[in-house]
């Protein structure tokens, strides 16, 4: 235990870990008691003010298919398809919280809890998060708060635009501040429906205007356009779309890629792209809607065609699997700002699998195997009786030592596993989310070291770290101004936007047929219009290892 004098731990609500609670060192009787013990050792034994903060992350693709029976109770929807690299989003919040709670000169009155939910990438979910985090009832009661405890500082997420509009439309009612990391739909711009609404993420209108830009700077005049069925994909390439056919550009087909499961859709789809002349194919969307399409794409051979990324696959694994270079070499994409963060790496492997239900689900998926002895032998005994019925002879001792087949101990070797949990290379989103937490730090910090008579509030007062009003950690939320530490970058809110920069990235194909990403080039918002993009022709390497741009038919 360290010197912070926390210990935490989790709560896991409705059963199959769709909102899991984390909480400084809790003795949980129920989730309205947040009592917080202390490590009396060391020298920093005074009594710490606590904070708890919420973190929302699609750690799920999708939630179970729904009990359309009517005649029982309903219940809350488990999760399924666990996904690697927003479990690392997760695991940099908690590792930037962990770094935060270390600091003498950051927060040094106040240890940092939160308060995990898992959105599973679907609004309903992210509303239940967001309703039982404003409660604090493990059922969601709106207008129900808890009176005793630490306060919750903003939450931060919740991945997706159209999950960050649900939440922010609850959270905004009660002027409760929301950090995102993700959200980056124009929409959310608006501050009259949105009025507590942050994000680390640059606006789309800037990704959009680059894609526009990357269009005409090649002379393209006939592109086909293919978005995801979410506010991200609909707002990313109309924006797209109005600038790069107000310069004459044609859209040759525009399609949309089905939200759940459709492969009449993705065939549909697949025959446009076939059929069409165009050769330039700009898409807008998340890698999970995206990668059925790829797939499809793959088993037809589609070759010859120049993919346009939008950020939020244009580094996803998800999408880059071995086999896809023929179809997508020479992809140009958009990236956010990449950084290193030092010691996260180390504490991503450090994990521990049994800290809660997450890093238990997180280690069996990564292993392929149970942490549960009774679990590993009753999938060895179903192993024997199949066995049994092909005619083998079946025993409990056979099952027994069937057992290590299934079973792990929490020991394998994640480092090498080559996991793309664990893969430090492309830290974009899980540096904007290391950033977002630090956000609300900072904003915190400011609010504890308000000195009283000089304070912002009525009559030139303070809040009350320990029991503050959201709009009160709102006003140091839009005011904070800091350094990000290890890449110094200045971060502060303008109307509750970033900067809009990015990384141009072109995928090139390696002798092994791996594909590396090499950075061409630039977008700056904050240029003057004509210096905005910058593009080193001569570096890129196109479709088919071409060294000459293609033509758009
Ligand atoms: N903004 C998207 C969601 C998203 C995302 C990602 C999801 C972005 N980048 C990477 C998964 C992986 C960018 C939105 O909906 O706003």
């Amino acid at each position: 235990m360290d010197n912070t004098g926390f210990n935490w731990k989790y709560r896991l609500l409705c059963g199959l870990c769709a909102f899991l609670h984390f909480y400084a060192s809790i003795s949980a009787e129920s989730s309205c008691k947040l009592k917080a013990k202390f490590n009396l050792s060391g020298y920093r034994n005074v009594e710490k003010k606590k904070v708890v903060m919420g973190g929302m992350f699609p750690v799920h693709r999708r939630i179970a298919s729904a009990n359309t029976n009517s005649s029982s109770v309903p219940l809350s929807l488990g999760c399924e398809g666990f996904n690697f690299r927003t479990f690392r989003w997760t695991q940099t919040m908690l590792f930037a919280i962990d770094e935060i709670n270390k600091r003498t000169d950051l927060l040094p009155d106040t240890d940092l809890g939160y308060v995990i939910y898992d959105s599973c990438f679907t609004i309903s979910k992210a509303v239940e998060g967001t309703l039982t985090y404003l409660t604090g009832q493990e059922e969601a009661v709106p207008n129900y708060r808890c009176g005793t405890g630490a306060p919750l500082a903003a939450l931060v997420g919740a991945g997706g635009s159209d999950l960050s509009i649900a939440t922010a439309r609850i959270l905004g009612l009660y002027y409760f501040p929301q950090v995102s990391y993700a959200s980056s739909c124009s929409v959310l711009d608006s501050k009259f429906q949105f009025p507590t609404f942050l994000r680390t993420i640059p606006n789309d209108v800037y990704q959009s205007e680059a894609m526009a830009r990357l269009v005409l700077h090649f002379g393209w005049t006939w592109v086909g356009t293919i978005a995801a069925d979410d506010d991200y994909g609909k707002y990313g390439i109309k924006a797209f779309k109005e600038q790069v056919e107000e310069a004459g550009v044609c859209i040759s087909f525009s399609e949309t890629l089905p939200k759940v499961s459709s492969p009449e859709d993705i065939q549909r789809i697949v025959e446009t792209v076939v059929e069409s002349t165009a050769k330039i194919i700009v898409v807008f969307s998340s890698d999970v809607d995206l990668s059925p399409l790829i797939q499809e794409l793959i088993q037809h051979n589609v070759t010859n065609r120049t993919w346009i990324a939008s950020e939020a696959w244009v580094t996803s694994a998800l999408i880059n699997q071995p086999g896809v270079s023929s179809l997508l070499g020479g992809t140009l994409g958009f990236g956010l700002k990449r950084a290193e963060i030092p010691g996260l790496q180390r504490y991503l492997l450090n994990i521990d699998p049994y800290s809660n239900p997450l890093t238990e689900e997180f280690w069996e998926t990564a292993f392929n195997c149970t942490l549960d002895y009774g679990r590993a032998l009753r999938l060895a005994k179903e192993m024997t009786k199949a066995a049994v019925e092909q005619g083998g002879n079946t025993s409990l001792s056979r099952a027994v030592r069937g057992v290590p087949e299934w079973l792990c101990s929490g020991k394998e070797s994640l480092e090498k596993l080559n996991n793309t949990y664990s893969d430090v290379t492309q830290l974009r989103i899980t540096y904007s989310v290391y950033k977002a937490v630090y956000t609300v730090a900072h904003a915190l910090h400011n609010m504890e070291i308000c000195e009283p008579g000089l304070g912002p509030f009525n009559n030139n007062s303070c809040a009350d770290i320990t029991k503050f009003e959201p709009w009160q950690l709102m006003y140091y939320l839009k005011n904070v101004w800091f350094q990000v530490p290890h890449t110094k970058e200045p971060l502060f809110f303008q109307d509750g936007d970033v900067d809009g920069y990015y990384d141009i990235i072109n995928w090139q194909v390696k002798g092994d047929g791996e594909i590396s990403y090499v950075t061409i080039g630039q977008f700056n918002s904050t240029a003057a219009p004509d210096a905005m993009m910058t593009i080193n022709n001569a570096s890129i390497v196109w479709n088919n290892d071409e060294l000459e741009t293609p033509r758009s038919v």
